[in-house]
């Protein structure tokens, strides 16, 4: 997630640089794009279906499953920076290396990753609704990109949101074509 695999590996981490996730957002809100998503992924998992949603998307990417899961492993993450971010002065984001936390994911199922997203996104979002103005804009660190606001977290989450979306609709798209 954190500009680390938008095309997957080394290179990905290149790319993505140039791509930063919330430009995927363009003129949408991010709590309402944020609030769209778990009801998409439970779509997306019946259209896969069983057959599918254990197959990479492509070869060497992650099958739908392991996406589901790195969502709502995401949403950890994005929870827990949300929380330091208001808590904290001048928070400094920590990142994470998703392809190590991945070396785990064999052992979640699909519908379990989808609860576990829906779960945490709507307590993520009921935080999300009672920040004010002046909260959104309170600042905030990150080691690679600097300085930023709080909303620029909810804009890369959705962006994040989008990215993942967008890519398993166009397998879909493909394959029924
Ligand atoms: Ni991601």
């Amino acid at each position: 997630m954190q500009f680390r695999e938008l095309t997957g590996g080394r290179f990905g981490s290149y790319l993505s640089w140039m791509i930063p996730y919330a430009t995927y957002l363009g003129n949408q809100d991010p709590l309402e794009v944020l609030s769209a998503t778990a009801r998409r992924l439970h779509e997306l998992a019946h259209q896969f279906g069983d057959a599918h949603i254990n197959q990479p998307i492509a070869p060497g990417k992650w099958s739908p499953r392991e996406v589901f899961i790195h969502l709502a492993d995401c949403d950890l993450a994005f929870g827990f920076r949300y929380r330091q971010a208001l808590g904290e002065e001048n928070h400094l984001v920590q990142p994470f290396d998703q392809d190590l936390w991945a070396k785990s994911y064999a052992v979640y199922d699909a519908h379990q990753a989808i609860q576990t997203f829906a779960v945490l996104r709507n307590w993520n979002l009921t935080l999300l609704r009672s920040v004010t103005p002046e909260q959104m804009s309170k600042p905030m660190r990150h080691p690679e990109r600097g300085s930023e606001t709080f909303h620029r977290l909810l804009e890369i989450n959705a962006g994040h949101d989008i990215n993942h979306l967008q890519r398993l609709e166009a397998v879909l798209n493909n394959s029924a074509a």
